[in-house]
């Protein structure tokens, strides 16, 4: 399970209930306009395109919830039915990439993963590059917006329960989320980030310590545990300069070479088995900046290089002291 030249498992996602506004709905199908698919292939992956998945005719019983969680229903379809997906994509040793569709499919997507590992005797870790912390709960969500509720669930925060019911699902151990490139927090969720200990790399220390720093710490942590980690890419952890097409824009996000360097790390450091693009808006893009962003990101995770090898030889970087 690492990013290097292995079967790839695309699945579309379109679901846009979870975000506050219409449009993530077109993002699989912005994100293939913009070549993914080809890049993929051209970086010398097999990829098995499922398609794009599509709601089931009756939705889900989900009991009330105490708080706010809009469109329940259709968020608790899509996630059981993306947990499903994933968990056989993983079964048959390939690498789930999940295209969105609003960042509440995070819930499904890494449902299954975390099922996969947790039947395999794997310790998952999850990268969330994201300008929120998507740590509400319907009791504490100021919009009710369950975009923002992902982390939260996938944590085991109550209040979530009825999303899966009794549908197969894993979760991630708090100690293994690292939320990172974060600007906006709301308060109740700023108190449950505090206790629940989640490590929360915000925007003040990427500008302090630099992304290699503060990233390359939790690669190391997944390469002693010989875990696997699922990364969870927000569009809106980039700044809004280089990525406008999302629904939910904050000043001050990561820059394109920031972006870049966190997946070419990520690519370099063996330990990626899954990951979700998710939050592009291509209604409130800007002639497909965005989605083409995107996809060169992707290609970097995937293995795309300006040059062939690190660009530093082995004296300068005795030299660099790195
Ligand atoms: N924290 C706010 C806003 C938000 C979260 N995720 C996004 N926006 N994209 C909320 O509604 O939970
Ligand atoms: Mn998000
Ligand atoms: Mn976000």
């Amino acid at each position: 399970e690492d990013t290097h030249k292995q079967k790839l498992t695309v699945i579309g996602a379109p679901i846009e209930e979870g975000a506050g506004r219409l449009g993530a709905l077109m993002g699989p199908a912005a994100l293939r306009t913009a070549g993914l698919i080809h890049m993929l292939e051209d970086l010398g992956h097999p990829v098995e395109d499922r398609g794009d998945l599509r709601l089931p005719k009756t939705l889900p019983v989900v009991p009330p919830v105490q708080g706010l969680a809009h469109y329940i229903e259709k968020i608790a379809a899509w996630s059981r039915m993306l947990a499903v997906e994933t968990y056989d994509a993983m079964i048959n040793g390939t690498f789930p990439v999940i295209l969105g569709g609003d960042h509440s499919l995070s819930m499904g997507s890494i449902g299954g993963v975390a099922r996969y590992c947790e039947e395999h005797n794997r310790e998952l870790f999850v990268l969330w590059l994201d300008a929120h912390s998507d740590f509400n709960t319907p009791a504490t969500s100021p919009s009710g917006n369950m975009h923002g509720m992902s982390a939260a669930l996938l944590c085991r925060e109550p209040g979530l329960e009825g999303v899966f019911g009794d549908e197969p699902h894993g979760f991630v151990k708090p100690e293994n989320l690292h939320l990172f490139g974060i600007r906006s927090i709301d308060k109740t969720e700023r108190v449950l980030l505090r206790e629940r200990g989640i490590d929360v790399i915000d925007m003040r220390q990427i500008d302090e310590f630099g992304v290699v720093k503060l990233l390359r710490r939790i690669i190391e942590r997944v390469q002693k545990a010989n875990g696997i980690l699922h990364v969870s890419f927000d569009v809106d952890f980039v700044d809004p300069s280089f990525a406008p097409g999302v629904g939910t824009t904050v000043p001050g996000g990561a820059t394109y070479r920031e972006a870049h360097l966190v997946m070419e790390m990520l690519h370099d450091s063996g330990v990626v088995g899954s990951l979700d693009v998710v939050e592009l808006n291509p209604f409130l893009d800007e002639r497909g900046k965005s989605a083409l962003l995107l996809v060169d990101l992707v290609a970097s995770l995937f293995g795309r290089q300006i040059f062939d090898k690190p660009t530093l030889s082995e004296q300068s970087a005795a030299a660099l002291n790195v």
